[in-house]
Parts: structure tokens; sequence; C-alpha cells
């Protein structure tokens, strides 16, 4: 009897353990929701990928219909490539019957058949000219030979067969970046109001531009919520052309009009950073990032429980600016582009209103990627004084991150530090791709108290070795930035938050004893820094350190660990602005450790300290029962 009780009590238990195993979270709060979309791969519409992912089950769903009657190949891809995929073959031969296989590939050849199956077919059938088949998988299968699905980008690869044979697939195949997590299936644009903040501006005949506009949204007579922004981008030319854009929203002084301040440059645009232009556009007062988007992205749509506020002032006009990165690499002039954001809102309130906060490495030369390197680390802080200050008592929820950074960008990652713990990571890209940058809601949200460190760790290639140059900061996309970009609730005025060294230190890093600046190289662009000391140095910043400076195995290894673990200078804007202090990673630093669902399902669901302290759980509980009773 009591070996009866023991073991009932152990089953529970031990159940109980898995619970709170999957719970080690911590201030992290788990959402319970689907993510859905559907997806051409290809240019031709011929190879349609639909999926759905369940959080609860760990398991994504997904369904092809392509115009073949040979097999279908899908495969998960570490860069685009053959080689290190994962790749599930399925088809229905023409008496119908049906046939599947989990494999995986070393190189541009024929895929192995992996040790286990791990890829779930459920249907597939033929009805020419199509195929369709349905199959699932677990979002990490634990297979090696499998690719763990998790809600950063994949590359995901194709091919349609001209049979049921696994033969080459000749032209059939070819490659997409998708992130499973993105759409929030249970929003429906047709069922929403809208306003509309778009441009047309005639794209600057340069390679690369930055042009803003100032726009106007009627005013509303009472308090609405945006619950989803969407990119509107008319035609192929703007789809080609528009980089990214950031959507700021511009604030008027205290009994200034804003319909007189902004209201004359609605509908103008201008070069952002161009320094004629400035005087005439009152664009300082529109310094607050509503919304990102940057190209391959899609809607961004908020949690059930959270909406952006709008107006700011009941019956007030409200204005909004957009910066718009245009790439142009063929200097093309006079064509005009259709581009900005529909904003979809409800009448009916939700609990919190949103914010957007910036935790990035500063644009400066500061941040500077070694001539011939690769997986060069840069590290941007937001400092445990600034959150102190800024992050009210009951803290901030972070529910969405864009990552942001250019041609260089290989793997993003978002830290987060309690005192000297680390928490779970916020984000994590390890396959950054600059055409593919999104605004992703967090899978599980986060909770940022006083006095948190956040730190964003930008991994670069300085891919372009046959130029030899080092890149720097910019505005450019051949140069580079570093940024995390964060939606919370419930909002507040913390807008911005990071770190990067003053530029006499990064300087002080190559002997540099004397420079001077100057204007900038191109409109919008930042200034150019030329050394004056020492001699064997002289000349502009970038040419001197790509070409006489001598990048040394030694000198490289002090820098790599000066740019991602030395001390750098902070700075806060919110309520209390701070731009004092230094900051760099929490001293004696406990570092998070992803939990390994993997060793932990080899083991059946427990390890041996897990039993004992089971054990000696379920032994005080008998006695409980025992003297209970
Ligand atoms: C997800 O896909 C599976 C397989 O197609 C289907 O059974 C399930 O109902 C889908 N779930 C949702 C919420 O669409
Ligand atoms: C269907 O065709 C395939 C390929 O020709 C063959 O291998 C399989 O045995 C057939 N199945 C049935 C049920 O006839
Ligand atoms: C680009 O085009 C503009 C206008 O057509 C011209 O003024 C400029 O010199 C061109 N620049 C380059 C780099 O070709
Ligand atoms: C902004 O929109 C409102 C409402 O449509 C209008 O009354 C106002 O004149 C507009 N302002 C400008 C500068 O276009
Ligand atoms: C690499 O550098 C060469 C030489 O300056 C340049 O022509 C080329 O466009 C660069 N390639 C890329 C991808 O930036
Ligand atoms: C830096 O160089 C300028 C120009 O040669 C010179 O006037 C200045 O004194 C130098 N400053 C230092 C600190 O050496
Ligand atoms: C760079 O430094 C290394 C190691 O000190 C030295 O061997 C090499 O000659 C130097 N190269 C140049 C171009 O000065
Ligand atoms: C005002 C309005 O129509 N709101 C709808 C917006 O869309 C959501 C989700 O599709 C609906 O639940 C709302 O009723």
């Amino acid at each position: 009897m009591i070996y009866k009780v023991l073991l009932t009590l152990l089953v529970i238990t031990l159940t109980h353990t898995n619970c709170q195993a999957r719970n080690t979270k911590g201030s992290q709060i788990q959402q319970d929701s689907i993510r859905s979309g559907e997806e051409y791969l290809d240019l031709e519409q011929n190879y349609l990928l639909k999926w759905n992912v369940s959080l609860t089950e760990k398991r994504i769903y997904f369904e092809v219909t392509a115009k073949t009657t040979g097999y279908i190949g899908f495969g998960i891809s570490p860069n685009g490539g053959m080689a290190g995929a994962d790749i599930f073959i399925a088809g229905a031969y023409q008496n119908g019957s049906q046939y599947s296989s989990d494999r995986h590939a070393e190189g541009e050849f024929t895929p192995i058949i992996d040790t286990t199956s791990d890829w779930v077919l459920t249907s597939a059938s033929e009805t020419a000219p199509h195929t369709t088949i349905r199959f699932n998988r677990l979002l990490n299968t634990c297979d090696e030979e499998d690719y763990p699905i998790t809600d950063a980008t994949v590359r995901v690869i194709y091919a349609m067969g001209d049979t049921d044979t696994l033969e080459h697939h000749g032209a059939n195949k070819g490659t997409k970046s998708i992130n499973f997590f993105l759409e929030d299936d249970n929003f429906d644009p047709e069922k929403n109001d809208s306003f509309d903040i778009i441009a047309t501006s005639v794209m600057p005949a340069q390679e690369t531009s930055y042009w803003c506009t100032f726009h106007n949204v009627s005013a509303f007579s009472e308090k609405k919520h945006v619950i989803a922004f969407e990119p509107v981008l008319e035609g192929e030319l703007a789809l080609a052309h528009t980089h990214h854009f950031t959507l700021f929203k511009c604030i008027a002084p205290e009994n200034v009009n804003p319909d007189e301040l902004f209201g004359p440059v609605v509908g103008q645009g201008l070069h952002c950073f161009d320094s004629e232009n400035q005087e005439n556009f009152p664009k300082g007062y529109c310094t607050t990032p509503v919304y990102g988007w940057s190209k391959g992205g899609k809607r961004t749509v908020f949690p059930s429980n959270v909406g952006l506020p709008v107006p700011d002032k009941l019956n007030e006009n409200e204005y909004y600016y957009i910066e718009t990165h245009f790439d142009n690499p063929q200097n093309l002039s006079g064509k005009e582009i259709k581009s900005g954001v529909r904003a979809y809102y409800i009448n009916n309130l939700r609990e919190h209103d949103a914010g957007m906060l910036i935790v990035n490495h500063d644009t400066s030369p500061a941040l500077t990627v070694p001539v011939e390197s690769e997986n060069f680390i840069i590290s941007g802080h937001c400092s445990s004084a600034c959150t102190e200050k800024e992050v009210p008592e009951e803290g901030l929820t972070l529910f969405n991150n864009l990552f942001h950074s250019h041609l260089a960008g290989r793997k993003m990652k978002l830290r987060h530090f309690r005192g000297n713990k680390e928490l779970p990571w916020i984000g994590v890209d390890d396959h950054y791709d600059f055409n593919y940058q999104q605004s992703i809601p967090l899978s599980t949200y986060v909770k940022l108290e006083k006095g948190d460190q956040l730190t964003v760790e930008c991994t670069y290639d300085n891919f372009n070795k046959s130029e030899n140059r080092i890149i720097t900061g910019g505005l450019s996309t051949r140069e580079e930035m570093c940024e995390a970009i964060l939606w919370y609730y419930p909002k507040r005025e913390f807008i911005l938050c990071g770190s990067a060294q003053d530029i006499p230190s990064h300087f002080a890093q190559f002997g540099i004893t004397n420079f001077t600046t100057k204007d900038p190289a191109y409109p919008g662009g930042f200034p150019v820094y030329d050394i004056l000391a020492p001699e064997t140095l002289t000349g502009e910043y970038v040419e001197s350190i790509s070409f006489k400076f001598n990048w040394t195995q030694e000198f490289r290894e002090a820098y790599q660990r000066e740019k991602s673990t030395g001390e750098q200078v902070n700075y806060c804007l919110g309520v209390e602005s701070i731009n004092e202090g230094t900051v760099k990673y929490p001293e004696n630093l406990e570092e998070f450790v992803p939990e390994n669902e993997c060793s932990r399902s080899e083991n059946s669901g427990y390890t041996v300290s897990i039993s004992i302290a089971v054990l000696l759980l379920a032994i005080l509980q008998t006695f409980h029962v025992i003297v209970s009773t």
C-alpha cells in the first residue's frame, strides 16, 4: 500500500517537476498562441508553403502544394545552400500510394536518409499538374541530423522533381528566408478601420539615400488603439528600392500649434541628413520611433492585450515623419515611389498602451570591423543605471523585437542581465539576413525590471576580402549598425539606451593622437575623420586604418576583447536622460545556458539529481500522508 502511494506520488511529483523545469524562464511570461502563414517560395508561384506552429505542442505543421507530379523537396538550411540542410522528400505515386523520407545533405548531391525519421507525412495526393503534401515535425526533434526550428529567421530550401525518382532536380529549386513565428492568425484586416501614412516620393538618383517626408493624420475625437501596422509598398519599383523605413511621431513643443509648425511641410520631402535644408523642416520634433519595417518584412500585429494609443491629444491633427532608406545602385532618376504604413485601429481600448525602445551600439567610428575578419563581435549595452531610472516599479513587458544591422551582419543576440545573473536571451538570430529584417513578436514575453541590463551583440563578417577595408558605423548599407528595436508596455518616455567607446579612446587603440573632422562624404552621411598624428597614419580614417595600419594577430585579439567586453560610455534617452557613466558586462557573470531539451528527453525526462530530489519529496509526502491519516 505504502509503495503504491509512493509510486503515485512519484509520478505526480515527476510530472510536477517537469512542468517546473519547462518554466525555468523566470520572469518571462509564456504566450500560448498559434502562429501561421503561407507564402510562395518561388516567383512563378509554383510552390506554395503553408504552415502553423503550435507552441504548446512544440510542433510545426506544413502543407505544400507544388506544380509537379514528381517528388516535393522541402528543407531548412543554415545558409540557403544544400550543405548542412535538413531535408524532407515526399510525394504520391500514380497508383495513389505515398512515400516520404527524412534526410540531410552534406553537399550539392543527393541527400542522405537520416538514422531516425522525425518528419511525419500525414497525406500526399496528386491531381495533375499539382501534388499536395501535409507533414509535421517537432520544432526541436533532438536529432543532430535535423535543424531545430526557433523563432529566428530560417532559410528554407525547396525542390520539385520531374518524376518520383530522386534524381537531380535541375532548375526547379530555390531558397527563401522565412520566420515561421510571425503572423498572429487572429487578425483580420478586413474587419478593422485604418489610416494611411504613405509617401509618394521621387527616389533620389544616388546609390543610397535617406529620404524623409512629413505626414498628417486627421484628428480623432476619442482615444483609439492601433493594433497592427502593415507596410504599403505599391508596385515593383517600391518593393525593389525601399530598403527600410522608420516611422516617427512629431510632437510640437508646448504653446506651439502643431498645425502651424508641421502643417506647411506636410507632403514635402528632403534628404534626411542634408545640412543645407534642415532649418526649413521641423524634424527635430520628430524623434519618437513608432514602427520599423525592413526589406522582406510583413505586418506587425500587437498582442491581444496591447494597443498603441492614438492620438496624443484629442481633436488635434497628428503629424508623422517617415525616414525611408532607398537603395538605388543603378542611379535611376525620376522614379516615383509610393511607400509607407497602414495602421489598423480599434475603438474598444485594450488593457495596455505600447511604447518603443531602441537598444544599440552607437553608429560611429567606434563601430569599426577589422579588415579580413569573420565573426567579429560588437556589444552595445543599455546600462543598469539607465533602467534603474527609466523603468517603473512594476517593470516593463517586452513583446516585440526587430534586429537591425547592414550587409556585414551575420548574427544578432539580445541579452538580459539582472545583477550578475544572465536571464534567457530575448532574441537570437544566428542566420541574420539583411534582406529580411522584421519586427518579431517574442514567443515568450520578457519582464524588464528596474536595474536590469540589456546588451545587444552583433556579429559581423568583413566579407569583401578583395577590397580589404575596415567597415565603420554609418548609414549606408556598406557601413554598419547594431540595434535591437523593442516594443513594450506600459508606455513610458523611454526611447533609447545604448553605449560605445568614446571616439578619442577608440582612436587611441590605433595609436592615433590627433585628429579632426570634416563634412560628410554624401548627403546624410556622418562627418569624415582625418588623422593628423602619428605621421604613419595621416589621412582619412577609413583609408589609413584599412591600408596603413598593421593589423597584427595580437592587435586583433586585444581589439576584439575591447569591443565586446571592454568598458563603454552609456547614453540613455528617457524621462531623466543620463549620459554619464560607463558600462560593460556585469562582473562575476553567471551566463545563461539554454535548457537542453534534448539531453533531457534522451534520459527519458529526468536526471539522476532530479530523481533523488523526487524520491526525497515523495518519501516526505508519503510520510506526511501517513502521519495525517
Ligand atoms: C494546423 O495544421 C494542422 C494540419 O494541417 C491542422 O490539423 C490544424 O487544425 C491546424 N491548426 C490551426 C489552428 O490552423
Ligand atoms: C505504387 O507504385 C509504386 C511505384 O511504382 C510501387 O513501388 C508501389 O508498390 C505501388 N503501390 C501499390 C499499392 O501498388
Ligand atoms: C547619379 O545621377 C545624378 C542625376 O542624374 C547625377 O547628377 C550623378 O552624378 C549620378 N551619380 C553617379 C554616381 O553616377
Ligand atoms: C491635416 O488633416 C486635417 C483633417 O483632414 C485637415 O483639417 C488639415 O488641414 C490637414 N493639415 C494639413 C497641413 O494638411
Ligand atoms: C568589394 O570590393 C570591390 C572593390 O572595391 C567592389 O568593387 C565591390 O563592389 C565590393 N563588393 C561588395 C559586395 O561590396
Ligand atoms: C593637432 O594638429 C593640429 C593641426 O596640425 C595642431 O594645430 C594641434 O596643435 C594638434 N593638437 C595636438 C594635441 O597635438
Ligand atoms: C606587421 O607586424 C608584424 C608583427 O609585428 C611584422 O612582422 C610585420 O612586418 C608588420 N608588417 C608591416 C607591413 O609593417
Ligand atoms: C472595430 C473592429 O472591427 N475591430 C475588429 C478588428 O479585428 C479584430 C480581429 O480580427 C476583431 O476582433 C475586431 O472586432
